[in-house]
């Protein structure tokens, strides 16, 4: 059995648990606190497995360096569009993540629903649109909203990993039918 890992990043507050939290069911969500990690995990066939996983404590990356960098498919960069204080903190953490596996980076300017959140563009302008890096808009607290970034990522990862298919299209028949439990 495989597991290849998505790791979401991202200043404090900016929505990391609350996208994990909208991406299942409650009880798929797994909090493994002696780890320091929140994650769920998607069986793609009877050998592969994807782990979608973040830090419970926003700073800390041991985890992510614990993987092996081949078995890190990309990464989720979590930013809060309407708290531009926090978007250098953001930029760290991208540089970061990516200097230890280069994979592809899907920016997520989330809390898009905040009146004065800046749009993805600009944040991703910002931060730094290097090759590989892809920005997005989102609402966390809307499931329809972050299986669509989910999926974006997916895409751009999806011609190295043709198996994942399955999961992508087990992702798209619940997409958008979901969103009165939010
Ligand atoms: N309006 C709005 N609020 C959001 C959105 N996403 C998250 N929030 C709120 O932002 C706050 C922080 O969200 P969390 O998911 O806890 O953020 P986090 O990144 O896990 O924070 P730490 O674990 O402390 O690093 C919560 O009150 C969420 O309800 C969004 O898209 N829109
Ligand atoms: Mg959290």
């Amino acid at each position: 059995m495989t597991t290849l890992y998505v790791y979401i990043a991202g200043p404090e507050g900016s929505g990391k648990t609350t996208f994990l939290h909208s991406l299942g069911t409650p009880e798929s969500l797994i909090v493994d606190r002696e780890n320091g990690i929140e994650y769920r995990q998607f069986v793609v066939d009877d050998t592969l497995d994807l782990q979608v996983l973040t830090s419970i404590e926003a700073s800390r990356f041991d985890r992510l360096l614990e993987i092996a960098q081949r078995d890190i498919l990309g990464y989720l960069i979590i930013v809060d569009s309407a708290d531009q204080e926090s978007w250098s903190m953001a930029r760290v953490m991208l540089a970061h993540s990516r200097g230890y596996a280069l994979v592809p980076t899907l920016i997520v300017a989330n809390k898009q629903d905040l009146l004065g959140a800046a749009t993805p563009e600009q944040v991703g302008a910002w931060i730094g649109m290097e090759s590989m890096v892809y920005v997005t808009g989102c609402q966390a607290t809307k499931p329809s909203s972050v299986r669509a970034a989910f999926l974006q990522l997916l895409f751009s990862v999806r011609h190295e990993i043709e198996r994942l298919d399955s999961l992508i299209a087990e992702i798209e028949r619940t997409f958008g039918t979901d969103d009165a439990d939010a």
